[in-house]
């Protein structure tokens, strides 16, 4: 398989620091006159800059001594050592399964011997995880090759590898407010700043500093793998002005978020912030900081397993025009973040995520759905602390079909919860990184190439509650997310999305 892509068209221009592709973006818009729908095929020419030169990518992940945390870095350092291991199903190695960009393929086109599939990462130049170099925040102070130990996630053959490699990573103290995560965390936490709301920012912009300088990466971006914290109130006067945020810092207000805290640090250091947890890290005011600082967001709550499947299995059923009435999704999970879900706010924040995700879908389809009707949509999470990390998901996908009938759907899926995060933070902090090299202008439009919105709704693939620019349609459907970046990817490129069309074999 030829590892490198070279697009062989005058609109695409190869620099030593670009590729230029100008590329013609096809449109539709539909207005409704006197009962009719009247619809306006339309195109905008734009180009779009996609820097070539690949960055040294600094990481830093606040939770860094948890399951995901510490997984997702041994993970890293076993790929890039090329690991091997014995198990009792025989010798494993080190891969990036999961990977949406490590692992899974882009149709390019056709070639002599029909369609030409490429890894999604060759599309563009971008950051390989084996390159990428982590540090990061807990409020445990354990060592990553303790809390890779305590995680129970790798098998012990490879955690005897890689502990001399990972010994010495220790966690910077970490922002502990008690009240945003469960009580039950709270004999974890030994390794936490002191001083007020404004000092403890004051340190983590330090530390990003000091990482930045001392590891001697381009670039850096913080992403939240720390347990799920409660919704923060939204306060008048706190939270709703970038201006007020800042202030309410200095006035060290208690109801700011750790986590916003660290998207207010990661803004004021330029450096793109990521949510891979349910809560409202970002509250009002904090995009319109980021929007001022023009710093990329990305979040919330990695979609990793249960969700994922929903997001198919909904969009399938609703596009199959078969009508999903209830939908029951039981977890029982027995590791550090089961433990944190069994309390009730933080549950709650989880349970806001993970119902959210069939919504736009629903609300598509008015032949079956009237406007406010909605499927019974119910969320459980138990902690069962003897399964571990290996968490249990349940579903029950009951769907009316014709003439009075009934279709029901019962999954369950069993599988280390870590080892399917671990991926997407990889995807989530290289696709970050690779839309802050991106920039765009519509010709006849703009004279300057300007980047992306700072909400990277790019990203939704990867999140079980996507957010996205004030105003812009929520897509939670897996495939259509999917196709978001393939076609942004290959449109940096000058190519045309896929349309499954085919019509060179549907022609005598
Ligand atoms: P974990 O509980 O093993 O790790 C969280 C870590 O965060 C712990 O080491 C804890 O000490 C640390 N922590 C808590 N508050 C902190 C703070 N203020 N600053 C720094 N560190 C802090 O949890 P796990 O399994 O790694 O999950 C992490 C997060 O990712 C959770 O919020 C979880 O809900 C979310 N998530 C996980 C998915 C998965 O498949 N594993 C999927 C979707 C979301
Ligand atoms: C209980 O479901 C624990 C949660 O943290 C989930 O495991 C995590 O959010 C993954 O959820 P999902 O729905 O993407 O598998």
């Amino acid at each position: 398989m030829a590892e490198t892509i070279k697009v062989n068209s005058p609109n695409v221009v190869y620099t030593p620091e670009y590729i230029e592709a100008k590329y013609t973006y096809h449109t539709t818009q539909v207005a409704c006159d006197s009962g009719c729908y009247v619809v306006t095929p339309r195109s905008t020419e734009f180009v779009f800059r996609t820097e070539r030169r690949v960055p040294r990518l600094g990481v830093m992940l606040v939770g860094w001594g948890g399951n995901n945390g510490s997984t997702v870095t041994a993970s890293v350092i076993a790929n890039y050592l090329g690991l091997t291991w014995p198990t009792k199903e025989g010798m494993k190695e080190a891969n990036y399964l999961g990977s949406l960009m490590q692992s899974s393929v882009v149709s390019l086109g056709t070639g002599e011997e029909g369609d030409v599939y490429v890894p999604f990462r060759n599309l563009l130049p971008m950051v390989h995880p084996n390159d990428i170099v982590f540090d990061g925040w807990d409020i445990s102070s354990m060592d990553l090759a303790s809390a890779m130990e305590r995680a129970c996630v790798l098998d012990w053959g490879l955690q005897q590898q890689l502990k001399p490699h990972m010994a010495a990573m220790r966690p910077r103290p970490s922002i502990y407010r008690p009240d945003f995560i469960a009580a039950n965390q709270f004999d974890r936490a030994d390794n936490v700043l002191t001083g007020t709301a404004a000092q403890q920012l004051e340190q983590l912009r330090c530390d990003i500093r000091d990482f930045r300088s001392k590891s001697d990466v381009d670039k850096v971006i913080l992403l939240w793998t720390a347990n799920t914290e409660r919704f923060a109130l939204l306060q008048p006067g706190v939270s709703d002005t970038a201006d007020n945020l800042l202030r309410a810092i200095q006035h060290d207000e208690k109801e700011i978020s750790p986590s916003t805290l660290f998207a207010v640090a990661s803004i004021l250091e330029g450096c793109p912030y990521i949510n891979g947890s349910p809560q409202n890290t970002f509250v009002p005011g904090l995009v319109e900081l980021a929007i001022r600082h023009d710093v990329p967001l990305a979040g919330d709550d990695f979609k990793s397993g249960q969700t994922k499947l929903k997001s198919v299995l909904v969009d399938y059923l609703i596009s199959a025009g078969l009508k999903p009435v209830s939908i029951v999704s039981y977890n029982h999970l027995g590791n550090n973040d089961g433990k944190n879900l069994s309390s009730t706010k933080q549950f709650n924040s989880k349970e806001i995520s993970k119902s959210s995700v069939v919504n736009d879908m629903v609300s598509s389809n008015r032949i079956m759905f009237r406007p406010g009707e909605h499927p019974d949509h119910c969320i459980v999470i138990k902690y069962v602390p003897y399964v571990g990390d290996s968490k249990r998901a349940m579903d029950e996908y009951t769907s009316e079909i014709m003439m009075g009938g009934h279709n029901t759907i019962v999954i369950h899926n069993t599988c280390e919860d870590s080892l399917l995060a671990s991926p997407l933070i990889l995807d989530l902090v290289i696709l970050a990184e690779l839309c802050t090299r991106i920039k765009l202008r519509a010709i006849g439009t703009n004279e300057e190439f300007e980047p992306f919105h700072p909400v990277l709704s790019i990203l939704a693939y990867l999140c079980k509650a996507p957010m996205v620019p004030q105003g812009a349609p929520v897509v939670n459907a897996l495939f259509s997310q999917r196709a978001c970046i393939e076609n942004i990817m290959k449109a940096c490129l000058g190519l045309q999305p896929q349309n499954n069309m085919q019509l060179e074999h549907k022609m005598l």
